[in-house]
């Protein structure tokens, strides 16, 4: 693509790992409630909302819940989640990704976050970045879930870039699908046999730069 006017972020899988946090909170749930939960399972859960994931929990268990004690057990995950997550620092940001950061800002590419996540802030304020991202669009702000390509198109429009010209990194089969159904070119955080349909992909950050993305 031409160079990038904007860069889209993902937050948990791409920025930080955080999945381990979601898993162990998840799984202490599931067993309270009589049943594994396993890593393998925990997949299903990557960029997928909190109540979405906590349906996906209960399929699993074979268990039902109303409402009311869906709302319960939500809460109770995100409180040990968050008590998990209060402990996080700049150490736990992913390899590559501060370089690539300081790469944007002396190209002057703006960059913003767009992540499933509640949390999200939190995250960023414990890791350090809170103020390094020109705009931050999370779970809070959007109305409909991943693959829905709500989240990067308020993404695009905090920075007033066009869709074509904002590039998305992504960890999610989920948020692959949301960044091309916003139009933007997509590169996958991970292994190209899992997640489908990026424009190009990477393990670490490590592997990216703006001359990447431009020559493709
Ligand atoms: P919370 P992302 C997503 O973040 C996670 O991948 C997903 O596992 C989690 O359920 C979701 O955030 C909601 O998180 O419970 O903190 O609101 O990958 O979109 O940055
Ligand atoms: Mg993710």
């Amino acid at each position: 693509m031409a160079k990038p006017k904007a860069v889209l972020f993902d937050l948990d899988g791409v920025i930080v790992d955080t999945a381990t946090h979601h898993y162990k909170a998840w799984k202490a749930l599931a067993n309270e409630m009589g049943f594994d939960f396993t890593e393998a399972d925990n997949e299903r859960l990557k960029g997928v909302s909190r109540v979405e994931s906590l349906n996906i929990l209960l399929e699993i268990g074979n268990v039902e819940k109303n409402d009311q004690e869906k709302e319960q057990l939500a809460a109770q995950k995100n409180e040990q989640y968050v008590k998990a997550i209060s402990t996080m620092d700049d150490s736990e940001i992913l390899p590559g990704v501060k370089e690539f950061l300081q790469e944007l800002k002396q190209e002057n590419i703006p960059f913003a976050l767009g992540s499933a996540s509640k949390n999200a802030p939190t995250i960023l304020k414990q890791i350090n970045l809170y103020h390094d991202f020109d705009a931050i669009i999370d779970g809070n702000s959007i109305s409909k879930a991943k693959p829905d390509p709500e989240v990067f198109l308020q993404g695009a429009e905090a920075l007033q870039v066009n869709p074509e010209d904002c590039v998305v990194f992504e960890d999610a089969q989920s948020g692959i699908e949301a960044g091309k159904a916003a139009g933007m070119y997509v590169v996958g955080v991970g292994n190209p046999e899992v997640l489908k349909g990026a424009d190009d992909y990477i393990t670490h950050m490590t592997e990216m730069s703006v001359e990447r993305i431009t020559k493709k």
